[in-house]
Formats: structure tokens, sequence, C-alpha cells
């Protein structure tokens, strides 16, 4: 099973500031951490991460006959982009959005998700640990 990881804008800066909100660990960590769950789940992944909403766009459609899963933590575009979803509806592959931090227990304008309309899954404050609950929710569920 293939699975891409898909991390959007400012997810490079964790571990600069709030560390309250989302942790003290680096994107180097999270992706450490990434690599080492789908390794344990006996899964390939590969991982992405960009500040553009439209090279998320490109990476969703290149995704097309290449993985079985997204596993996607759109960032701030979680909250606006219609283009995220429409591209995540349009490959139809599985997707997992994950939130870093519990959005439904802060501000009202992070509690709405467009991408997660396009979503099967959501795990929100769980910080890493996010990432791993998604990948064995693809595999659980996913065939290939
Ligand atoms: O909790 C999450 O994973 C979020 O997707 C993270 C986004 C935020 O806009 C979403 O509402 C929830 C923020 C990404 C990281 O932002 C940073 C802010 C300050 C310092 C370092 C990273």
């Amino acid at each position: 099973m293939k699975i891409l990881v898909i991390n959007g804008p400012n997810i490079n800066m964790l571990g600069i500031r709030e560390p309250d909100i989302y942790g003290s660990r680096n994107y180097e960590a999270l992706l450490a951490y990434i690599r080492g769950s789908a390794a344990e789940a006996g899964v390939d992944v590969d991982c992405f991460q960009s500040n553009h909403e439209g090279a998320i766009v490109d990476v969703i459609q290149d995704a097309l006959g290449k993985y079985d899963g997204i596993v996607i933590n759109p960032a701030a575009y979680t909250h606006t982009s219609v283009a995220i979803l429409d591209a995540l509806k349009a490959v139809r592959i599985p997707a997992v959005e994950v939130h870093i931090s519990d959005v439904d227990a802060r501000e009202p304008f992070r509690q709405i998700s467009y991408a997660g309309m396009a979503c099967a899954q959501k795990y929100a404050g769980y910080g890493f640990e996010g990432y791993k609950l998604a990948i064995l929710w693809l595999k659980e569920n996913v065939n290939n």
C-alpha cells in the first residue's frame, strides 16, 4: 500500500512558536515520526509539504493512479480552500484529515473544514499521533 502525506502552510515552521498548541518538535521530527509509523505499519509513504494552495492541488492531482490513500493536514487551507476540496473529490483517493491541534475546540473559523468534506475520517488534537492513526485507518479500511 502506498500513502501520500500532505502538509499545508507553516507546518514546516513547527516547533518555532506556539509550542503550547503545536508542541515543541519540528517538521523534521514530524517526518521521522510519519516514516517510522509507516514502516511499523508495513506501508510505503511519501511526504509533501507546501505553503502554496496550487502546489497542493497539483500533488493531489498527480497522486491519481500512484497512491492508495492520502493523509492530509491542509493547515490554514483547511478552513478556506474549495480548490483542495475539489481536487480530493476529483481523484477519489481515500483521504484522512489530520490536525495536530484540536481544531474543534479553538476559534470558530477553525471549526470549518472544506477538505474534510472529501475525507472519510478525521483525527484532530492527537498531536503527531494523529498521522499514525490516519495511516492505520487507511491500512485497515482501504482495499488494495
Ligand atoms: O492543528 C493543525 O494541525 C492545524 O492544521 C495547523 C495550522 C492551523 O492553521 C490549523 O487551523 C490547524 C497551522 C500550521 C502551523 O502553524 C504554525 C504557527 C506558529 C508556529 C509554527 C507553526
